[in-house]
C-alpha cells in the first residue's frame, strides 16, 4: 500500500510541521504536557521517577523529529550506508546523553529545577541499556555515537534482549547473579510492529528445476517472527540522528496458535510461543569466551536474517542492479558471531534472486567487513556441523560450497602444500567435524581488521598466518580502538571538559579531540593545575561516598586511588593485582609504627563481572572480598590499605569511576588483550596507568611518552619460550609471590581450601598467565607508582601532558579510517536550517 500523502496534501503537513522546544519554558511545558497526559499524573503526584519519564520523553520527541528527518534525507540522497552488525551494544544510560549532545543539557537543568527536581538525581533514575558484555559491545556503542557525529549515514543492528547482563550481587563475597529486569519501562526505544520478518528454521532442502535451471528451495520447520525496535542515535552538535535496530523475536501467526487452543492443546500453543520468544530473552553473559550453544546459533541467524532481509529491502526500492549493491551497502561484522551473514546474503542472491554463484559471491565479498577482537582460542568460534545441518540445512550446503571453491583456489596457488588445505579449511575435519566461523569470515570480506597494532600484527603472523600467505598482506588491516570523548569526558567527568574547554577555546575539542594539544602550553600553569588537582580530589570524594554507601567502609580521598575495573578474566589477571595487594598488606604488618606513617594510603578498588560459569573468576572475586574483609578491619593498617569491591560494575558506574582514579591497571599477560578502551577513558579523564606491553598500552605509551606510564612485565614475544620452560623445564615460583602463598595458606583470609585451585594454577598447572613471571617487576612498578604519587605537583603535570596528548583515540578517529579504509563511504553534509528539503 502506497502510505505517501499525495502531493496537494503535503501543505497542510509542512504547516503543521513540529517545532521542538529549544529554551527553559518550552522544556517545562512539554514535561508538565508529558506528565498529565502520557504518564497521566500531576503535580501531587510526580516523583523522581515520573521526573525523568517526562524529561526523557521531552527529549525522545525531539531526538525523533531529526531522526525521521536524517532517515528522510538518507533515503532521498540514496547514497551509500554502513550496517554495524554488532550482537552487542552496552549503550548504559540516554536521557544524560541526549541532553548533551542536543546541547540542551543546562537548559533541562534549569527547567527540572523549577520544577521542584535535580537533574542528578532525575538522570539517576534510568536503568542502565546493557546489552553487551563488556569491551565489545561498549566499542559498537562509542562506534554508533561517532557515526552519528560525524554524520555518516549508518544503521546498528542487534538483539532486543528481553534480560541484559546480568546484574551482580557480592553475598558473603561470592557473586550472585540477579535478572536485569530493564524494560519495564523504556522510553528510549519506538517498536514497529509493522516492520516484521519471518524467520525460518529447520526443515529440509529440496531441488526444483524452473525454467530449464535446478534451484534449491528450503522449505522450512519453524517459522519465528522478528519485530523491529528502533532507538535513536543522536549525534553531538549535529541534527543527524541514526537508527538502531533491534529485533525482537515473537511466534509467527498471532501471540499463539488459536487453533491449538480451541482444540484444546493448550500446552503445546503456549510452548510455541514461549520457544520463539526464548530467542531474543537472554543476552548470552560471556566475555571472551564461546560455549557453542543451539540457542545461541539461533539468535546468531536469527538476527542476521531479519537484518539482511531488511537491508535488501531497502536496497530494492532503489531500483538499482545488484551489482550495484556494494556500492550502496557496507557490512561490518563485529566479530564472528554475524558471520551468517555471508552465507545468508550469498543464498538470497543465488536462491531468491537468481543470481549465478561467481557474481553473488563477488558481490558478498565485495559487501563485508570483518573484525577481530580476540586471540583467545576458547573465544574463536566453531559451530558442530550437525547442528548446522539441523538448524539451517541450506546453509550448510553453501557454506560447503564456499569451502570447495575456496579450497579449489587455494590448492592451485600452492600446490605442493598438502597440509594448507587441511589447516585453512572452513571444515575442520575434527570429531565432531566443527565450522570455522573466522575463517569464513575472512574468506567471505575484502578486508580483516584487528583493533590494536600489536593485535593486528599478532593475528597476522599467528591465527590467520596461512590467510596473509593466500590473500597477501593487504587484506588485513589495523583500526587502533577509540571512546567516544562525549560520554567519557564531557558526560563522565563535566568539570574537567569545563576546565578543558577553557585552555582550548572552547568545546570544540569534543568533535576534534586533537585539539587537547593546546593544553600542553598549560602544564606549568600553578593555577591550572590546581583547579585540575581540585576537580580529581571532587571526583574521589564523590566515589568514596558511594563505597560507603554501598560497602560501609570509610575511605580516605587524600589515598592513592588504584582501580582495576573490567570483566574478571584470568587473562586481565586481577589475580596478581590481588596478590600484590597481599603483598603490601604482608609489608606493612611488618613494618613498626614509625615506618608506617611514612607509608603512603592506597585504596585498591576493583569492580568486574565474572561469566556465571567461569569458576576460576568467581574464585578470585572470591580472594579479592576475603582480602578486604582483613584488611579493612585491621587496626595496624589503617588509612594506609583499603580493599573495595564495587557491586555491579557497568557503564554508568564506569562513569563516576573513570574520573576519581589515580592510577588504574592494564595488567594482562602481553599478547592476550587485543586492545583495551578503560585504558583510554583512565587517561582521558586525568588518571594515570599502569600496565603490560599488551594491546592499546603501546599506542598510548607512543603518544603520551614513556615517563608517563608505569610499564611492566615481560613481552609478548616472550611469552611462548616462557610456557615452554614452565611445562619442560624446571619452574621456580617468584619467592615474594610464594611467601604471598604461604600466607592465604596459613588461612589469614579465610578457609585457604577456598583458593588452592588459584594457587595451583600458578604452582603446579605451568602458570599459563606468567603471573609468577611478571610478579617482581610488578611489585617494582608499583614502588616506583608510589614514589611518583608522592610528588603530587609533578604527578598533576604528567596527567595533563597525557591527557593533551591522547587527542588519537577518540573514536571518531577509528570511524574515519573504517570509512576510508573498508567502508569506502562518506559523511552526509547537513544542512542544519533546512527541515523539509534534503
Ligand atoms: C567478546 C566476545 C568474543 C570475542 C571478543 C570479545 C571482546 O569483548 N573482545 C574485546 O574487544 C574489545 C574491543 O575491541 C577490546 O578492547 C578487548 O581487548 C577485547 O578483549
Amino acid at each position: 500500500v502506497e502510505a505517501s500523502i499525495p502531493e496537494p496534501q503535503r501543505e497542510a503537513w509542512k504547516r503543521n510541521q513540529i517545532t521542538s522546544f529549544t529554551d527553559k519554558d518550552g522544556f517545562e511545558k512539554e514535561v508538565v504536557r508529558h506528565v498529565e497526559t502520557t504518564l497521566a499524573r500531576s503535580m501531587f503526584n510526580c516523583d523522581e521517577i515520573a521526573a525523568y519519564s517526562a524529561t526523557s520523553l521531552a527529549f525522545r520527541d525531539r531526538l525523533i523529529t531529526h531522526w525521521n528527518r536524517t532517515q528522510q534525507r538518507q533515503t532521498y540522497r540514496d547514497t551509500k550506508r554502513v550496517y554495524y552488525l554488532s550482537l552487542e551494544f552496552l549503550m548504559g544510560r540516554a536521557l544524560d546523553n541526549a541532553m548533551l549532545n542536543v546541547g540542551l543539557k543546562n537548559v533541562a537543568q534549569d527547567g527540572l529545577a523549577e520544577l521542584g527536581f535535580r537533574i542528578e538525581d532525575v538522570v539517576k533514575q534510568e536503568h542502565d541499556a546493557a546489552l553487551g558484555n563488556g569491551g565489545l559491545g561498549r566499542l559498537a556503542a562509542c562506534f554508533l555515537d561517532s557515526l552519528a557525529t560525524l554524520n555518516f549515514p549508518a544503521w546498528g543492528y542487534g538483539l532486543r534482549y528481553r534480560y541484559g547482563i546480568f546484574k551482580q550481587e557480592i553475598i558473603d563475597g561470592y557473586q550472585v547473579e540477579v535478572p536485569d529486569y530493564w524494560l519495564d519501562f523504556n522510553p528510549w526505544e519506538f517498536p514497529r510492529h509493522d516492520v516484521t520478518v519471518d524467520i525460518q528454521f529447520f526443515g529440509q532442502v529440496n531441488k526444483k528445476t524452473v525454467g530449464g535451471k535446478t534451484i534449491s528451495v528450503w522449505e522450512a520447520g519453524e517459522i519465528v517472527q522478528a519485530v523491529a525496535y528502533d532507538v535513536p542515535i543522536p549525534g553531538y552538535d549535529t541534527p543527524t540522528t541514526n537508527n538502531l535496530r533491534l529485533w525482537s523475536s515473537k511466534a509467527s501467526g498471532g501471540e499463539f496458535d488459536f487453533q491449538k487452543f480451541n482444540s484444546g492443546d493448550y500446552e503445546s500453543s503456549v510452548a510455541d510461543q514461549q520457544r520463539a520468544e526464548t530467542i531474543s530473552a537472554v543476552l548470552y553473559p560471556n566475555d571472551n569466551l564461546e560455549r557453542g550453544k543451539e540457542l545461541r546459533l539461533k539468535q546468531q541467524y536469527f538476527w542476521v536474517a531479519a537484518s539482511l532481509y531488511d537491508i535488501v529491502r531497502r536496497f530494492k526500492k532503489s531500483r538499482r542492479s545488484w551489482n550495484e549493491f556494494p556500492d550502496q551497502v557496507a557490512i561490518q561484522l563485529n566479530d564472528t558471531h554475524p558471520t551468517l551473514a555471508i552465507v545468508e546474503l550469498q543464498r538470497i542472491l543465488v536462491d531468491i534472486e537468481g543470481l549465478e554463484w561467481d557474481n553473488a559471491w563477488e558481490i558478498v565479498t565485495s559487501t563485508f567487513g570483518y573484525t577481530n577482537h580476540t586471540v583467545l582460542p576458547e573465544a574463536l568460534e566453531k559451530w558442530p556441523v550437525g547442528l548446522v545441518q539441523h538448524l539451517l540445512p541450506r546453509h550448510l550446503q553453501i557454506i560447503y560450497d564456499i569451502n570447495l571453491f575456496f579450497l579449489q583456489s587455494v590448492e592451485k596457488a600452492f600446490p605442493d602444500d598438502r597440509d594448507m588445505l587441511r589447516r585453512v579449511s572452513i571444515i575442520e575435519e575434527s570429531q565432531p567435524k566443527m565450522v570455522r566461523m573466522a575463517f569464513l569470515a575472512i574468506v567471505g570480506s575484502h578486508k580483516v581488521n584487528g583493533v590494536a597494532e600489536l593485535h593486528s600484527d599478532l593475528i597476522k603472523t599467528t591465527i590467520f598466518k596461512d590467510f596473509v600467505e593466500i590473500y597477501g598482506p593487504d587484506k588485513f588491516t589495523n583500526v587502533t580502538n577509540g571512546i567516544t570523548p562525549r560520554r567519557w569526558l564531557h558526560q563522565a567527568n563535566p568539570r574537567l571538559s569545563e576546565l578543558i574547554a577553557s585552555k582550548c577555546g572552547g568545546n570544540d575539542f569534543l568533535k576534534d579531540l586533537t585539539l587537547l594539544n593546546q593544553l600542553e602550553k598549560h602544564v606549568e600553569d600553578k593555577q591550572f593545575r590546581k583547579e585540575w588537582a581540585e576537580i580529581k580530589y571532587a571526583n574521589k570524594v564523590r566515589l568514596a561516598k558511594h563505597i560507603k554507601d554501598t560497602t560501609g567502609v570509610v575511605v580516605n580521598p587524600a589515598s592513592l586511588f588504584d582501580v582495576q575495573v573490567k570483566r574478571i578474566h584470568e587473562y586481565k589477571r586481577q589475580q596478581l593485582n590481588i596478590f600484590g595487594v597481599i603483598h603490601r598488606y604482608l609489608s606493612l604488618k611488618a613494618m613498626t609504627p614509625d615506618q608506617r606513617k611514612k607509608q603512603l594510603p592506597r585504596v585498591s578498588i576493583f569492580g568486574g563481572k565474572a561469566a556465571p560459569g567461569y569458576w576460576m573468576a568467581k574464585q578470585i572475586i572470591h580472594l579479592i572480598n576475603s582480602v578486604g574483609a582483613v584488611v579493612n578491619k585491621d587496626e595496624d593498617i589503617g588509612d594506609l590499605l583499603k580493599v573495595i569491591f564495587l557491586e555491579d560494575y557497568n557503564v554508568s558506574k564506569a562513569e563516576m569511576i573513570c574520573p576519581a582514579s589515580d592510577i588504574s591497571e592494564h595488567i594482562s599477560t602481553a599478547g592476550t588483550e587485543a586492545s583495551g578502551t578503560s585504558n583510554m577513558k583512565f587517561v582521558l579523564n586525568g588518571g594515570l596507568i599502569i600496565g603490560t606491553c599488551d594491546g592499546a598500552n603501546i599506542e598510548i605509551t607512543r603518544e603520551i611518552g614513556e615517563s608517563n606510564i608505569f610499564l611492566f612485565g615481560n613481552l609478548s614475544e616472550d611469552v611462548e619460550d616462557l610456557r615452554h620452560a614452565h611445562t619442560y623445564g624446571s619452574h621456580t615460583i617468584d619467592s615474594d609471590l610464594d611467601k604471598v602463598f604461604n600466607e592465604i595458606e596459613k588461612g589469614t583470609f579465610g578457609t585457604p581450601h577456598d583458593f588452592s585451585a588459584m594457587i595451583a594454577a600458578v604452582r603446579q598447572h605451568g602458570d599459563y598467565y606468567l603471573v609468577s613471571d611478571d610478579f617482581h617487576s610488578y611489585i617494582e612498578t608499583h614502588q616506583l607508582v608510589d614514589e611518583a604519587y608522592r610528588n603530587q605537583d609533578e604527578w598533576i603535570a604528567k596527567c595533563i601532558t597525557s591527557v593533551s596528548r591522547m587527542g588519537f583515540f577518540t573514536s571518531d578517529r577509528c570511524i574515519n579510517e573504517y570509512a576510508e579504509e573498508i567502508w569506502n563511504v562518506e559523511p552526509l553534509a547537513v544542512d542544519r536550517h533546512s527541515i523539509w528539503g534534503p
